[in-house]
């Protein structure tokens, strides 16, 4: 496992050292009124978590459905299409519907929208199993915040969750698997954070497996450098459609336990791998999607 950086950030790093970032972002609880639009260019994942169920349909309102994927040719107009709809999107992001860096999709739609839209902020969402490898084509892209999804930092946990890892050519499961994952996290958090990127932790709230876990996993990852943590309530689903979601009372207390080490973000909206609008305002990604139609590409990774 990674060794314990020196890196240590302080709960009042958002709103200072990423004033800049946090006054523009809809995702770190300081700007509500600002919008943003995800580009679902990366069809493909390199693990295999087993809550997934990616879609494709324009009626769930859950992370990894789309209506369909975009290429990265298609990209530019999706993005002056969707100002057009909906002039307080300050952020473009990609969230899926698979990991954002397994393939090259995420980046190359980045680099051309700076050409064009050098202010807007580019976000990336991803499991994190490639960043370190990843840290200086991101910066390059221009890339200054990221969500890493940690839901454990703990192999033996981490094994319940996450089926299987595809690493460098070769399939790894088990606590094997989960400790690849977890250590290329960390290590990328923390080299993420080491270049002034804003790193954000989306951690998926499972109470009867890392209910306990979630104040272990907003240390390691506060130790990393990451300012931000927003936990997710478990939606049912794939191998865990028998779970019960977290009660009120479960989210509260895990919120709690990330508290006391990272500011948590609250106004989280679940959002689609195609969402386009501001956050609890109205989404106009069927109007942006409209006419936007060509082949699907989707493919499982
Ligand atoms: Fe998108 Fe995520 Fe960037 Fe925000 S969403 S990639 S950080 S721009 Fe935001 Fe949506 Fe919650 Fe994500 S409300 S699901 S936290
Ligand atoms: Fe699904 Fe995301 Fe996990 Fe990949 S990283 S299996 S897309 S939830």
């Amino acid at each position: 496992m990674e060794q314990t950086a020196h890196v240590r950030m302080d709960v009042k790093s958002l709103d200072e050292k990423f004033a800049h970032l946090a006054k523009n972002h809809p995702c770190l609880g300081r700007a509500p009124h600002k919008g943003r639009l995800h580009l679902p260019v990366s069809p493909a994942c390199n693990i295999k978590c087993r809550f997934c169920t990616r879609a494709f349909n324009a009626i769930e309102e859950r992370p990894g459905v789309t209506r369909r994927v975009l290429t990265v040719a298609e990209a530019p107009e999706a993005i002056d299409r969707a100002l057009r709809l909906c002039p307080e999107i300050s952020v473009v992001g990609v969230a899926g519907p698979g990991d954002s860096l397994a393939t090259g999709h995420a980046l190359a739609c980045f680099r051309a929208m700076h050409e064009k839209y050098p202010d807007l902020l580019a976000c990336l969402s991803t499991n994190g199993l490639l960043l370190p490898d990843h840290v200086e084509e991101i910066l390059r892209a221009g890339v200054r915040t990221v969500t890493v999804t940690v839901n454990a930092v703990d192999p033996e946990i981490g094994a319940r969750i996450v089926e299987k890892v595809s690493y460098k050519g070769k399939l790894y499961t088990g606590t094997e698997g989960a400790e690849i994952l977890i250590d290329n996290q960390l290590r990328g958090i923390r080299l993420l954070a080491e270049r002034d990127v804003l790193v954000k932790i989306n951690t998926v709230l499972i109470p009867e497996i890392n209910g306990g876990h979630i104040g272990a996993i907003a240390a390691a990852t506060a130790e990393r450098g990451a300012a931000i943590i927003n936990i997710i309530p478990l939606i049912p689903q794939g191998d865990f459609l028998e779970m019960e979601p977290p009660t009120c009372a479960e989210i509260n207390t895990a919120r709690e336990a990330a508290e006391a080490v990272l500011p948590v973000f609250r106004h989280c909206q679940h959002c689609r791998a195609d969402a386009c609008g501001r956050l609890g305002g109205q989404d106009v990604s069927d109007q942006l999607f409209e006419n936007l139609s060509a082949e699907n590409t989707f493919s499982h990774g």
